[in-house]
């Protein structure tokens, strides 16, 4: 049985690879640092079957610990300060964690498993101002954000270890994927989350900045699968994962209202706030080498994406909704 470590399992794609890979039959261990409230919230699916240890990015013996004690064949690593609005804020702790954690990790599996195959979750960010459309693997980075620097740090020091030491360590360069577990910071779980909410009657209104600026989107789910084909091959390289359309943010809430039959032009308000210093106006990716040489494609396509993620918005509320009405009955009807 293969040991796969995932650094970032609390978050949108830990827990969806975890699930993949324990569906492959490997043993998954879960690299979580501390927190003061419970993070597990997206592992309820497989929370009995995968080994939490604790770690974190900052603490480099944490790491060198980790790998020491399970020696992982596998190790991915998704953990980050992945919210580029928050790196403006942030822009220190986000370099840290993003971009200064890689090589930590990095260094640990040289020194303690170096035969191990490693995984660097590598962003479109790192395109920023785009060179050239499509954006594939070897189109030159422009990163907009301290996030997207931190990025292009990263990806660059997984190809350095890999060309100075022989390690099996390799870069996806994932366009945006969004799920129902997406963070609710993100414009598009924003948004199906305000669709809901709206519907339920909860807020009447959504903030929302730059309705004009185009992502390529795809579904979280798809692109765990690329992770795993890309630590499965005979050599280690890079690949562009993303699904060869883009669409505008405005685009994204026309589907999402009309799933309910609202038009977003009666809710949405433009908000300065959610602007940013800089933008990244377009991404749109060329996944050729993937899909030739891995056999990957996506499964999911834009509108079944935002309809997926609007109807679980509405789902989640309507079992809230069930569970405080059960509690509020009579004990023995409660419990029928
Ligand atoms: P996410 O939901 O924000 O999850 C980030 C994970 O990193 C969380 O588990 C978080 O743990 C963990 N983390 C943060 N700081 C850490 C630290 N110092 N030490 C250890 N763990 C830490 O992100 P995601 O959407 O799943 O993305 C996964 C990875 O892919 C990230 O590296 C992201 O930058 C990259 N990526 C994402 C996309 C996308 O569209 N989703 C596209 C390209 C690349 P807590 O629960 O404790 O906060
Ligand atoms: O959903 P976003 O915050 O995602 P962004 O910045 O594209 O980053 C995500 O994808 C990257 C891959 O390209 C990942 F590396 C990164 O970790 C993250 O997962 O914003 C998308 C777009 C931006 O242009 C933003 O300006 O939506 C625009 N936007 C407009 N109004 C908004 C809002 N973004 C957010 N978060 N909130 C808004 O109210």
């Amino acid at each position: 049985m293969k040991t796969a470590l995932i650094t970032g399992v609390t978050g949108q794609d830990g827990s969806y690879l975890a699930e993949h890979l324990l569906d492959l039959g490997y043993k998954v261990v879960a690299m979580m640092r501390r927190s003061a409230t419970p993070s597990t919230e997206r592992l309820s699916n497989c929370l009995d079957r995968i080994e939490i240890v604790n770690g974190d990015l900052i603490d480099q013996s944490s790491l060198m610990r980790i790998l020491a004690e399970h020696k992982p064949d596998e190790i991915y690593n998704l953990a980050a300060q992945s919210f580029v609005h928050s790196s403006f804020h942030e822009p220190i702790h986000t370099g840290e964690v993003t971009g200064l954690g890689v090589i930590r990790l990095l260094e640990a599996v040289r020194l303690v498993v170096p035969e191990a195959r490693f995984y660097q979750a590598s962003s479109s960010e790192m395109f920023g101002k785009v060179h050239e459309v499509p954006q594939k693997e070897d189109t030159p980075f422009h990163p907009r954000s301290p996030y997207g620097v931190a990025k292009v740090y990263g990806h660059w020091a997984t190809v350095n270890y890999r060309e100075s030491y022989d390690m099996y360590a390799c870069s996806g360069i994932l366009f945006n994927h969004e799920s129902p577990r997406r963070g609710l910071e993100f414009v598009t779980r924003k948004i199906s989350d305000a669709v809901a909410g709206i519907v339920f009657g909860e807020q009447d209104k959504l903030a929302l900045g730059n309705l004009d600026a185009k992502r390529d989107w795809g579904f979280a789910g798809d692109y765990i699968k690329a992770m795993h084909l890309m630590l499965q091959q005979d050599e280690a390289k890079d690949y562009v994962v993303a699904t060869n359309e883009t669409h505008s943010i405005r685009e994204f809430c026309t589907i999402a209202f009309e799933r309910v039959g609202l038009e977003y032009e009666d809710f949405v308000v433009i908000d300065p706030r959610f602007y940013r210093p800089a933008e990244v106006e377009l991404l749109l990716g060329d996944a050729t080498k993937a899909r030739e040489e891995l056999g990957w494609e996506p499964e999911v396509d834009f509108r079944g994406l935002v309809e997926m993620m609007v109807d679980s918005d509405l789902q989640r509320r309507l079992d809230r909704r069930l569970t405080v009405q059960k509690g509020s009955l009579p004990g023995a009807m409660a419990a029928s």
